[in-house]
């Protein structure tokens, strides 16, 4: 498939400076009417006016008014150019298209009776001809008129301007965006739905309506995103100074959306599961993802709305610094809600959660097929580059820049990017130059990381020399090779180091060359292969603390024996350290208990871990979120990166009896901890609440892994008298990871609860397509999944339940998945390929759970070929399906 290079950036021939769109809506046949009042760029040389357009059927094409003569006209795959003349002209197209048969999602789509439109990447071609592209920025104007008894509420971008009924049942609805905006950001719907309203006054004193809007018997689950959104837009005008430009901001939940949500200008589009929520069907996690994405949406409102992408390929400059100014946020909510007692430890496990996430998926993307740095040079189809590497490691380049130019220089290079580039499309290295302009600070070479693909290794060394009380740290860096990028430069890594003294306190820091002392957390700053940082005044030896918070997105290598491990655990003062200690420590354990159970020897698990845990877990100066963080197990997509050859069948042999192990070890532990920490009263939305409810659930988990009778008695008797969602689903994940007869009757007893409720059931679909074969008689969990995909509840048209229940077989298990008789691979197949004729962008994303394929057994390996060929030899595969496996067997 051919591919769109970053290098072949070429200005607009024409700009369109504004448009109005007329929408007859009609599932099978709306009628779309455009008007383009375009205007020559005259800083180029002149050429024609070029549309971008996909499905369309055209009814009418215009130039002034008048019919366009044939020869003015040019059209080729999905492009329609114009040759147009002089400085200005109208251009005036009639389409056709079918929302109702639009699958894809992508455009103008029908969910349950109501239209919706997805446009981000390139979804607005599939509405009207357009210059479709995010440098193309157009004042808007939209008109739209539908049935009035089905679809009573009519939104578009910006203010209502105008409604009122029309003959045959219909009514209209004109609203007009006052800011230009790219096409992506353009939204429209039309449906039978209520809102949640509140009028809220911003800093500078205007008075906004907000509403939720959501179909009707839902309004009850709307509290919640409308919280997140007041507090969102608070936290913008404290920390950053931006307010709200709009009179009007709407956030609309459908059931039927590829993403989460979409930033859309004044009308954000959610995936109902990031807005609806009560106690009884939501989770604490459901809870703060809610809270998260609001947030990130509405921060798009500059960071991509106001100042946009040039084109493409600049996907992080919006999407990173918004992830990253999302995570500020919700560190700050979590350490606000904590008090200052607990603030440091709310925002290490924010971080910590953040961290897990960039390791086991953006670190797995680094280091296969579509390794890609988080500015692209290249791509088949952009709605591949929706990554964790565009969004997350983008944030954690953000970071890096604000732990390097400190919180006030990154606000002065916030302000300035702003003052330059409002109204404007513009490319990730105009943020950096505004970032070193604001602080005088040359970022030349840490714009690599914009141009480098690999997650870099840094290795660390400490060497101590008791006569001269000095301790010398050598950093060095290596990145290895990525697909199409051999040689990798030196980056400017930010490396936080802090040196432990034998008492467990810190030791005051003072780097050779500088005089001030008494920090005890040091950001040095890696820039070269190999660099030495030589500490004075160390009056005892130390043990270092490398990669504090994890100031970049690194492997470190760092040699540290069992005990050094288990020191850190107990005493490093910087918490995501001390869960990293703890990870460390539980990822050689369980290596070597893989490469035991794979050599057929005895597993034992060592005792000094089970010591080292249980110090944590009994440690009650430590709040109960960071203690259930450290006593999760690392991923299995994390510790299948992390062998060589991947081998997921021992991996879980080994997974499952360490669980056991520390089940049975513990279990006195674990029943006191659930008797201590229950929470009484009604249930809210609180980070202490949530984080004893966590390390509640976490011990059920461990003891009905163990089978011990108690802890399952304490599962089965929570599930029986659940009163919200987090208890409710912790206790029946608890059982369904066990070997308990008690699961099926569970799992019957919730579906019976919420057979109506697609959201809950979401987590019912979830929980048995990654459940672990604890009893080993129990039939294959693929068979379950096939069962399960002929549940009424279930759909391949619904993304949600397709994640839920596919998703969660291909990416969260990996022992079942990777079934040794290829079974697996068979059956991923054939649902990327059913999937793929009706929605590809959803197909491509199940398509890349095999993509590091290359990193299994030989064995597995073969089988997995077979299959990638199938697909790959699929006809009419599409462009998104494509590109995933023609990269994967390159
Ligand atoms: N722009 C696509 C959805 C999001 O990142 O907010
Ligand atoms: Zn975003």
């Amino acid at each position: 498939a051919p591919s769109i290079q970053r290098s072949d950036y070429t200005p607009l021939a024409w700009n369109v400076d504004g448009v109005d769109l007329h929408f007859a809506l009609d599932p099978a046949a709306t009628v779309v009417t455009s008007r383009l009042r375009c205007s020559r760029n005259t800083q180029i040389a002149p050429a024609p006016l070029r549309l971008l357009g996909e499905d369309l059927e055209v009814l009418g094409l215009t130039v002034d008014g008048v019919e366009a003569a044939p020869g003015l006209v040019t059209q080729g795959e999905g492009w329609l150019e114009i040759a147009l003349e002089g400085r200005s002209a109208e251009v005036g197209i009639v389409t056709r298209i079918n929302p109702q048969s639009n699958t894809s999602l992508s455009g103008l789509y029908v969910s349950r009776g109501g239209f919706f439109t997805q446009c981000e990447a390139e979804g607005f071609r599939r509405i009207t001809w357009f210059p479709d592209r995010p440098d193309a920025m157009t004042r808007f104007t939209v008109t739209l008129e539908a049935d009035a008894a089905s679809c009573p509420v009519l939104l578009s971008n910006g203010n209502l301007i105008e409604q009122g009924p029309l003959a045959g049942g219909r009514h209209y609805a004109r609203w007009e965006d006052p800011f230009p905006k790219p096409s992506y950001l353009f939204a429209l719907v039309a449906a039978k739905l209520v809102a949640l309203e509140r009028r809220v006054t911003t800093a500078s004193g205007r008075e906004v309506l907000l509403q939720v809007w959501v179909e009707e018997g839902n309004l009850d689950r709307t509290e919640h995103a409308m919280d997140s959104l007041i507090h969102s837009m608070r936290w913008d005008e404290e920390v950053f100074g931006l307010e709200l430009d709009l009179d009007r901001f709407m956030i609309v939940a459908v059931s039927d959306f590829n993403m989460g949500a979409m930033e859309n200008k004044g009308l954000n589009i959610f995936n109902a599961k990031y807005v609806l929520a009560k106690p009884d069907t939501a989770t604490d996690v459901d809870y703060e993802h809610i809270e998260s994405v609001v947030a990130h949406e509405y921060f798009h409102n500059w960071t991509g709305n106001r100042v946009t992408c040039r084109d493409w390929f600049q996907l992080t400059l919006k999407e990173g610094l918004t992830v990253f100014r999302d995570q500020q946020f919700s560190a700050d909510m979590l350490a606000v809600a904590a008090g200052d007692a607990g603030a440091a430890s709310a925002r290490a496990v924010k971080r910590i959660d953040d961290v897990r996430v960039l390791r086991a998926v953006q670190f797995a993307e680094d280091a296969g097929p579509m390794a890609h740095p988080i500015r692209p040079d290249s791509y088949q189809e952009i709605n591949n580059f929706y990554t964790a590497t565009v969004y997350e490691k983008g944030a954690e380049v953000i970071r890096m820049l604000h732990t390097l130019l400190g919180a006030e220089g990154f606000r002065n290079g916030m302000d300035l990017y702003f003052s330059y580039h409002d109204g404007q499309a513009v490319t990730c290295d105009d943020f950096v130059d505004c970032m070193a302009e604001a602080n005088g600070h040359d970022l030349d070479q840490f714009m690599r990381w914009y141009s480098q693909a690999g997650t870099p290794h840094v290795k660390a060394a400490g060497a101590y020399d008791a006569a001269s009380r000095s301790y010398t740290l050598m950093l060095s860096q290596h990145t290895p090779p990525t697909p199409g990028q051999t040689d990798k430069q030196p980056l400017l890594i930010p490396v936080a180091v802090g040196l432990i003294g034998p008492d467990g306190r810190d030791l005051p820091l003072r780097l050779e060359g500088e005089n001030h002392a008494g920090v005890t957390t040091r950001v040095l700053e890696l820039s070269e292969v190999e660099q030495s940082f030589r500490f004075l005044d160390v009056a005892v030896e130390p043990v270092p603390s490398v990669l504090r918070g994890f100031s970049a997105p690194v492997i470190l290598d760092l040699a540290e024996d069992d005990a050094r491990l288990a020191f850190r655990m107990a005493h490093d003062t910087d918490a995501f350290n001390r869960w990293d200690a703890a990870q460390r420590f539980a990822e050689r354990v369980i290596l070597v208990l893989t490469a035991d159970a794979a050599a057929g020897r005895t597993l034992a698990v060592p005792a000094d871990f089970v010591a080292a845990f249980r110090a944590l877990l009994n440690d009650a100066a430590l709040d109960p979120a960071f203690r259930a963080q450290a006593m999760t197990l690392p991923s299995e997509g994390y510790l299948i990166e992390r062998m060589q050859p991947a081998d997921p069948a021992p991996l879980r042999v080994a997974l499952m009896h360490l669980m056991r192990a520390l089940g049975t070890h513990l279990a006195d532990d674990w029943l006191a901890l659930c008797r201590t920490l229950e929470v009484t009263g009604p249930y809210r939305y609180h980070p202490t609440d949530a984080g004893r409810r966590a390390l509640g659930n976490l011990a059920l988990k461990y003891l009905a892994a163990a089978g011990v009778p108690e802890g399952l008695a304490w599962a089965q008797a929570q599930f029986a008298r659940f009163g919200n969602m987090t208890e409710g689903v912790g206790a029946l994940a608890a059982l369904v990871q066990s070997a308990s007869p008690a699961r099926e009757a569970a799992l019957g007893a919730f579906h019976a609860r919420y057979r109506d409720d697609a959201l809950v059931l979401d987590k019912w679909f979830a929980l048995q397509a990654g459940a672990w074969r604890w009893d080993a008689t129990a039939a294959p969990v693929l068979e379950r999944v096939r069962a399960l995909m002929v549940d009424p509840a279930f759909s391949l048209a619904n993304p949600n339940k397709v994640y839920a229940l596919l998703g969660s077989f291909f990416r969260a298990n990996p022992a079942e998945f990777h079934a040794a008789d290829g079974s697996g691979y068979a059956f991923w197949a054939d649902q990327v390929i059913a999937l793929d004729a009706r929605n590809p962008q959803v197909a491509a994303r199940m398509a890349r759970s095999l993509e590091n394929w290359q990193r299994f057994t030989p064995a597995l390996q073969a089988l997995i070929r077979v299959q990638l060929e199938r697909v790959a030899g699929a006809t009419g595969l599409s462009p998104d399906v494509t590109e995933i496996v023609e990269k994967a067997l390159a």
